[in-house]
């Protein structure tokens, strides 16, 4: 555990936090702990990913750390904190509750976020996409109905492969391993989301899943991707003016680890043999 000697935690209108991996040795959840013990918000957004079913199934990894994370975040609910869990594909067991609450966590599909300035975000963890990166220019010259069925049909095969007791069957993983490709479906992925932001009629979107982290204008849409706990270490806080932030925790500890996370690569295990984490991160 890192021990910090900070004094008051800081607090911001909202903190939006994905893809924690929780069950995965990966996981850098004594990152995380000391990320939560130094940031406070009046609403936390769990965007996806948070806790890895399909790691889990495989075999049981929850150490204390992952206990602490989770008793972490029920106090803050306790305490009035309001959270809001958006489950990812990892964590889809929790789909099938859209509406329900435990211990003050309220579970949506998606949400829409109003910022203190009045911007509005479409904010959705954006695995549904990855059917839509793969078909791009397939549904491009099929349209708008082609679009829609593929996120159903996409939706519905996960459902089927999930009661089957199948894994969830991921574009991104198998993206990356096509390195060369990598940079193509990251930006296809930030296009086909911000597309859907548009759709929405809202002004930004905030998303995870591809791990990796940014806030950028892509064509008039405010794009942010929280990035991840398993890698980067980053997290988007909304201050209270409704600007955007985006905090790179692990940058932050002075530490040894610091070197072996800055040389690793997004998704260690995607990688094929003989690839380097620069080719993924070149984008
Ligand atoms: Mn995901």
């Amino acid at each position: 555990m890192i021990m910090t000697s900070h004094s008051e935690p800081r607090k911001y209108r909202t903190l939006f936090i994905s893809d924690v991996h929780l069950g995965s040795k990966a996981a850098k959840t004594d990152f995380l702990l000391d990320f939560l013990r130094e940031h406070e918000a009046e609403k936390i957004v769990l965007v996806g990913d948070i806790v890895d079913g399909w790691r889990l199934k495989r075999s049981w990894f929850w150490p204390q750390d992952c206990n602490d994370v989770v008793q972490k975040l029920l106090r803050k609910a306790r305490k009035g904190t309001h959270i809001v869990y958006i489950p990812g594909n990892h964590d889809e067991f929790l789909r099938d509750f859209p509406g329900t609450h435990f211990g003050g966590i309220e579970v949506a599909e998606r949400i829409i976020h109003e910022a203190a300035d009045g911007k509005k975000y479409l904010v959705l963890h954006g695995d549904e996409f990855d059917v839509v990166v793969r078909n791009a220019r397939l549904l491009a010259y099929l349209g708008d109905w082609a679009y829609d069925a593929a996120i159903s049909i996409n939706v519905v095969l996960s459902a089927v492969r999930r009661r089957l007791g199948m894994p969830y069957w991921s574009f991104s993983a198998w993206a990356k391993q096509q390195v060369k490709q990598a940079v193509n479906f990251i930006g296809e992925f930030q296009r086909v989301v911000a597309e859907e932001a548009r759709r929405n009629e809202v002004d930004g979107v905030i998303c995870g899943h591809i791990h990796h982290a940014v806030m950028e204008d892509i064509d008039g849409i405010h794009y942010i991707n929280t990035g991840d706990w398993v890698e980067s270490c980053t997290a988007v806080v909304e201050h209270f003016d409704g600007r955007f932030e985006m905090i790179s925790w692990g940058h932050m500890i002075a530490m040894p680890k610091k070197v072996k996370l800055l040389a690793a690569p997004a998704v260690p295990v995607l990688l094929p043999e003989g690839a380097k984490a620069e080719d993924v991160q070149a984008a």
